[in-house]
């Protein structure tokens, strides 16, 4: 029986530009098959102000410029997750940040399978809900990505 009103969760998860040429259709398969729901999708390349942004959590970090670089030398896949407890069943499936440690403790997850090192990993999660609604905003609403400034209509001839 299907419970139509049970709130399913969002989670955004990204195939990082390591991972687009050889693993993406891998992933997507893998993604398909774990039950989750495709709700939104889209393979863009990030700005260098719209990844310093997505991971501005991380500002302070030793290792955040060479993140940012990483994240905008080529094109990133974009997909909203909808499924019951998705945010936490899509950190699963990609295992531990470092590949090392998840080849050692997840050997089936996407990073031990398709990471090379701790920062080209492969794939990202939403680390909790608000995370996730708050990255979906912003990866797929047009004003957050939209660069060329808007017009302020008081000063509009
Ligand atoms: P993500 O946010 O991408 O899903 O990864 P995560 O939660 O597993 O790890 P987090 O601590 O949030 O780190 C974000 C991304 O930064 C890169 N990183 N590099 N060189 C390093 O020591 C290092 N540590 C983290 C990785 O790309 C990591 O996924
Ligand atoms: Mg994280």
């Amino acid at each position: 029986e299907i419970n139509y009103f049970f709130p399913k969760q969002q989670t955004l998860a990204v195939i990082k530009p390591d991972a687009m040429e050889e693993h993406r259709e891998n992933i997507l398969e893998e993604i398909r098959g774990s039950g989750f729901c495709v709700t939104q999708l889209k393979e863009m390349v990030l700005s260098r102000q719209m990844a310093e942004e997505f991971y501005k959590e991380h500002r302070e970090k030793p290792f955040f410029s060479q993140l940012v670089e990483f994240m905008c030398r080529g094109p990133c896949m974009m997909l909203v997750l909808t499924k019951e407890n998705a945010v936490e069943e899509w950190r699963a499936m990609m295992g531990p940040t470092d590949p090392d440690q998840a080849k050692a403790t997840s050997s089936s997850s996407l990073r031990a399978r398709f990471a090379s090192d701790i920062l080209h990993n492969s794939v990202h999660g939403s680390s909790n809900e608000q995370h996730a609604e708050e990255k979906i905003r912003f990866i797929f609403s047009d004003i957050s990505s939209d660069t060329e400034p808007k017009t302020d209509s008081k000063t509009e001839r």
